[in-house]
């Protein structure tokens, strides 16, 4: 796929438009294109073969011949033009979080300053503070920026790589003689973020697979090529490393490339107690082969059930295996839920039959329709007299349709002093509230979190949305005291979100668990601004499945009635609560 090809080329000329000052518009124009086009997860290429790139949100016959031209020649005329006015140092610049473009053209104009590493001395050195419109502070936030943009050097979302994992698969199944074919490492484990792609094949032809692995189109350079093993780079800048291994040794081989590290080192440790030697040949004693051509061999010979891949962290799995308390953790087709999208009525592109529609498709029973509240107007929030046309739409709909039912329901909005943006009077009318905070990311950890206990506390809130805040390799969370936002959670009854976004997914796996450990319910709500985007809820799962969660922990797993049962439910406790 090379939708971030397409994407990334975007958003430099957005960038470059940036520094040059040009029309704010067409900066919005190409900043939204690109995000639009990275977050699909159908390939670009496909829709401009058959002509569809305009059903894509943002793009017009303009940008859709744009599109064509990447995809025809590698880049843009336009794209090098500007490249030609701006020095392109500065775009290197573009991508320290929090870092803008017209700060970075000063920089470089006043300063001399052409790289990463020069800009971080500076800033240590307190030389960019005397500049105008500079401070301690942005020096402090430059610095942060560079810090993250070092972390997220080499990781990827596994939301974007995902999908990129399962083509290459796809087509070697389709091109290839394998035999078996996994996904291994950290994307089998679901991490949030990823380095690379371990694929493992059994194949009798070993050089026909590498043949055809070398010449798959996605494929910029081959690294390294071997009989058992070839490495290779993607357009998109992430290394590939396919393995085709012997039958027998491939379950040992499996559990060995799916890691994570941690784990394998007690899976091994346990074998030595045993007189046994586990790697990724096999299971031996002394020099005899024991096992290996099945995962669950490995397990088993260390007296094991086998372990979700998701569980495989060294996170007390093994301890839990070993006493037979393995939880039975949510199954992917259990989610049957999207609590979480918007709609046209905010600033979804998608009409609520549409949204029905693409979630029969994923085989989903029901959907929250959570539009933004009245006072995020960027997010086109919906004011309080488009309320009732809005539930009158989502009723009429649940009437006409037998199989997906809708929830009427908002995304409010937690102010900055932790009231809410709508009233109660307002919010009682939704069969879903979620609140979350989408300013006032700079306030202290103690009013962040003052501001998510109040939200909590209202009787009509039923979800806190999003709960810290993270943009992965974007945005630090925002500082929340996690136990007491967990403990209020559990006192109030409130669910906390699972956003299953790929560059939120926040709560994280390890918020998660704590959650489900006290006791806190969990929704899993893809946060789709576009239908596409709605393919995005099993990474929330997933995230649940890291949060050694079950069935029972999870709202999304409730049928639409029980659902809508429980929603009501919350609300009534809570009123009663009240003093
Ligand atoms: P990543 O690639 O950083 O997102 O995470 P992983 O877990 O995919 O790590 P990777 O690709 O370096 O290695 C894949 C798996 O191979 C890893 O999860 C466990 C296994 N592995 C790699 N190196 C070692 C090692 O030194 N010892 C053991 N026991 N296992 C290893
Ligand atoms: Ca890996
Ligand atoms: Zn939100």
């Amino acid at each position: 796929m090379r939708n971030k090809e397409v994407a990334d080329i975007f958003r430099k000329i957005a960038a470059l438009l940036e520094i040059k000052g040009d029309n704010p518009y067409r900066i919005r124009a190409y900043q939204r294109a690109a995000q639009n086009i990275e977050a699909l997860t159908v390939d670009v290429e496909e829709l401009a073969a058959k002509g569809k790139l305009e059903r894509i949100p943002g793009i017009g016959k303009d940008l859709a011949q744009k599109i064509i031209e990447i995809l025809e020649t590698g880049t843009l005329q336009k794209y090098e033009e500007l490249k030609q006015e701006i020095p392109p140092e500065l775009l290197k610049f573009l991508e320290i979080p929090g870092f803008g473009p017209k700060k970075a053209k000063i920089v470089y104009e006043t300063l001399g300053i052409k790289t990463i590493e020069e800009l971080e001395k500076a800033c240590l050195e307190h030389r960019l503070s005397r500049l105008p419109g500079f401070g301690p502070k942005t020096e402090q936030n430059i610095l942060k920026g560079i810090k993250l943009l070092k972390q997220k050097r080499g990781r990827l979302p596994i939301g974007l790589v995902l999908p990129w994992a399962e083509e290459i698969v796809a087509l070697l199944k389709k091109k290839s003689p394998v035999e078996r074919i996994d996904v291994a490492g950290s994307i089998r484990r679901r991490r949030e973020t990823v380095k690379d792609i371990d694929i493992l094949v059994t194949a009798k032809d070993h050089l026909k697979v590498m043949d055809v692995f070398v010449s798959l189109p996605m494929i910029d350079e081959v690294i390294a090529k071997g009989e058992t093993k070839t490495s290779v780079r993607l357009k998109q800048g992430i290394q590939v490393d396919l393995r085709v291994l012997d039958p027998e040794c491939y379950g040992a081989a499996l559990a060995y490339f799916t890691g994570s590290k941690a784990h394998n080192i007690r899976i091994r440790e346990l074998g030595v107690q045993r007189g046994l030697k586990i790697n990724e040949y096999g299971i031996f004693r002394g020099q005899e082969r024991i096992g290996g051509k099945e995962e669950e061999e490995v397990f088993a010979a260390v007296g094991l059930p086998w372990i979700p891949p998701e569980l495989r962290e060294d996170r007390g799995e093994i301890e839990a295996a070993l006493e037979g308390r393995l939880p039975q953790i949510v199954a992917y087709d259990e989610v049957i839920g999207d609590s979480h999208v918007h709609s046209k009525f905010s600033d979804g592109s998608a009409s609520i039959e549409e949204i029905a529609a693409y979630a029969r498709k994923l085989g989903l029973k029901w959907v929250g329709i959570v539009d933004h509240s009245q006072g995020l107007k960027v997010a086109g929030g919906v004011p309080i007299e488009k309320i009732t046309e809005k539930k009158r739409a989502i009723e009429d709909f649940n009437k006409r349709s037998k199989d997906v039912k809708l929830l009427c329901g908002t995304e409010v909005d937690i102010l900055g002093d932790g009231s809410l943006d709508y009233p109660d009077e307002v919010l009682k009318e939704f069969d879903l509230v979620i609140a979350s905070i989408h300013s006032g990311f700079k306030q202290g950890e103690e009013n962040i979190t003052a501001r998510l206990v109040a939200a909590m506390k209202n009787p009509y809130v039923h979800c806190i949305g999003h709960p810290t805040g993270r943009l992965l390799g974007e945005r630090e969370p925002y500082p929340v005291d996690m136990e007491v936002l967990i403990k209020t959670a559990r006192e109030t009854k409130t669910a906390l979100e699972i956003n299953a976004y790929y560059k939120r997914l926040d709560l994280n796996d390890i918020n998660t668990r704590a959650a489900k450990e006290a006791g806190v319910k969990l929704l899993i709500g893809s946060d789709a601004h576009i239908l596409d985007q709605m393919n995005f809820l099993p990474l929330g799962t997933a995230v649940a499945r890291r949060g050694w969660c079950e069935k029972k922990d999870i709202l999304n797993t409730l049928s639409y009635r029980e659902f809508k049962k429980h929603l009501q439910e919350i609300t009534s406790w809570k009123l009663k609560q009240k003093p």
